[in-house]
């Protein structure tokens, strides 16, 4: 079993061996490694490699690919601390609470799931009419485009159904979160056959759009932001690749005024904070109602007030930086967009800008109007818009406003009452008295401008397959 020194060592740049990055550590502004940084040309190597890998992969039975998935699962789990402790240092998330380790974690959670769903050939029809069965064979070669948020559970997310369904992949970590991806993959081709899992680490304008160009590429799995989405549907278009775009989101939560407010504030407050606010699916923008308003923000508070805020390696840290200082500088601009509005600032609002990290408080903002800036926009990070009001159908309304629709919360407790009321929301997942937790069998995607297609589960599957009627 390697160290966290051990696995480093394999993943960082080599010496005048081409491009290469400094990567700091996001809580100390340490200098963590240098990453190698690839081009077009390395692209294109990669794209050879999973093209001669893929038939022979293919012909695999699904029985033999799910026993090298869960080998790779296994592989995981033995490298999880070294792993989990690069990812803290690089993402900056901290090693404890639902972070780097919940998040190794994760990975060979998908990558079982992915290797144990079952996906038998269905019958369609079978009578005097006729006969047919859907099949779901490979596509091909498989595209992944990875974020900074989550850079290794994202990334397997897209991996490991691919490589179940019979395609290779090449992957494009982000900029930020390199090495980690790096060796993710690093410890996944211990088991994997040579060319099946392929990884470029290169910069999205360059070697992420040459991907999503690249007529040998039949399916881009994506998660990252709606403008990159929508350049990669334009890019992808005249090859008429099929494509998974998770892009973001901006969830509401509805809180009704029947809660017992004590009893939801701590999953309110995981709700938006998991990840230090840096999830797709995080409660981004709250609406309580007039008659609990008060104490759901008086509640919130207090629990926000107990969570340590540092750096990642400390144990009892459970929130950590911002990833880099591009979402630092967002998170910034939105709250004090929102304090001169007018807005209360419940805590925090008051980040050190001359420290070496990106840390950014714990921030709550109530009073705020439903059309300023921090609850329009994306914030990203730990800084919550806690709306009031006191007509639910004008809540609704405001959920439903925004272009995004990945997830959104109702919070009550007449569960019928609030399942009457997640049927009215636009958004992939209505979650009910929790917020944002997923489920490798439960599929997951947005309505909207959050994107198309599911992940997880049976049709996370049919997702990266090409069906196939067999039919007479
Ligand atoms: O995202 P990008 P960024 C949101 C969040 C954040 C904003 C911007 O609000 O503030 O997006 O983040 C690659 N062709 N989310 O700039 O650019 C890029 O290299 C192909 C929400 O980091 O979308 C990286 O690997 N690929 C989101 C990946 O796309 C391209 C998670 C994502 O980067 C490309 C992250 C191109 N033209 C940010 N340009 C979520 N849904 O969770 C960039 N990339």
């Amino acid at each position: 079993m390697s160290t966290y020194e051990q696995l480093l060592a394999q993943v960082v740049a080599t010496a005048g061996e081409g491009e290469t990055r400094e990567v700091f550590d996001p809580a100390t502004g340490d200098l963590i490694g240098i990453a190698p940084v690839q081009g077009v040309a390395e692209l294109e190597a990669a794209i050879d490699r999973a093209e001669a890998a893929q038939p022979a992969w293919a012909a695999l039975s699904d029985d033999e690919r799910i026993a090298y998935l869960n080998r790779a699962a296994d592989a995981i789990e033995a490298a999880a601390e070294p792993l989990a402790e690069l990812l803290s240092r690089e993402q900056g998330k901290p090693l404890n609470g639902p972070n780097a380790r919940f998040e190794v974690g994760g990975c060979v959670a998908w990558t079982r799931a992915a290797a144990g769903t079952p996906l038998p050939v269905e019958v369609l029809i079978d009578d005097e009419s006729g006969y047919a069965e859907m099949h779901y064979r490979p596509i091909g070669v498989v595209g992944a485009i990875s974020p900074w948020n989550w850079p290794m559970m994202i990334s397997i997310w897209q991996i490991a159904p691919s490589l179940r369904m019979g395609n290779t992949v090449v992957l494009k970590p982000a900029e930020t979160t390199t090495l980690s991806v790096l060796a993710l993959v690093k410890v996944m081709n211990e088991v994997l056959p040579e060319g099946v899992l392929n990884i470029v680490p290169g910069p999205g304008r360059t070697v992420g759009d040459a991907l999503t160009r690249s007529p040998r590429i039949g399916k881009i799995m994506f998660t990252g932001s709606t403008p990159t989405g929508k350049r990669i549907i334009e890019a992808s278009a005249p090859n008429v690749t099929r494509l998974t775009l998770e892009l973001g989101g901006n969830d509401a939560g509805i809180v009704l005024p029947d809660v017992d407010p004590k009893e939801i504030a701590e999953n309110l407050f995981w709700g938006a904070f998991i990840n230090t606010g840096q999830t797709c699916a995080a409660l981004k923008r709250l609406y309580v109602h007039d008659d609990v308003y008060d104490e759901v923000v008086e509640e919130l508070a207090k629990v926000a007030a107990n969570m340590p805020m540092g750096v990642g390696l400390e144990d009892q840290n459970v929130l950590g930086p911002l990833q880099n200082k591009a979402q630092f500088d967002i998170v910034d601009r939105l709250v004090e967009s929102a304090k001169s509005s007018g807005a209360r600032v419940v805590m925090g609002g008051d980040p050190d800008r001359d420290q070496p990290g990106y840390f950014y408080p714990t921030t709550l903002i109530a009073d705020i109007d439903a059309h300023q800036d921090l609850v329009l926009e994306e914030q990203f990070g730990p800084a919550l818009p806690i709306i009031r009001y006191s007509d639910v159908d004008e809540a609704v309304k405001l959920a439903n406003e925004l272009e995004v629709g990945l997830g959104a919360s109702v919070w009550s407790s007449d569960r019928d009452k609030a399942r009457e009321l997640a049927a009215r929301i636009q958004a992939g997942t209505v979650w009910i008295n929790s917020h944002g937790g997923l489920h490798p069998m439960v599929p997951f995607g947005g309505a909207k401008q959050s994107g198309y297609g599911r992940e997880f589960g049976t049709l996370g599957l049919k997702a990266v397959a090409e069906p196939q009627v067999v039919s007479g």
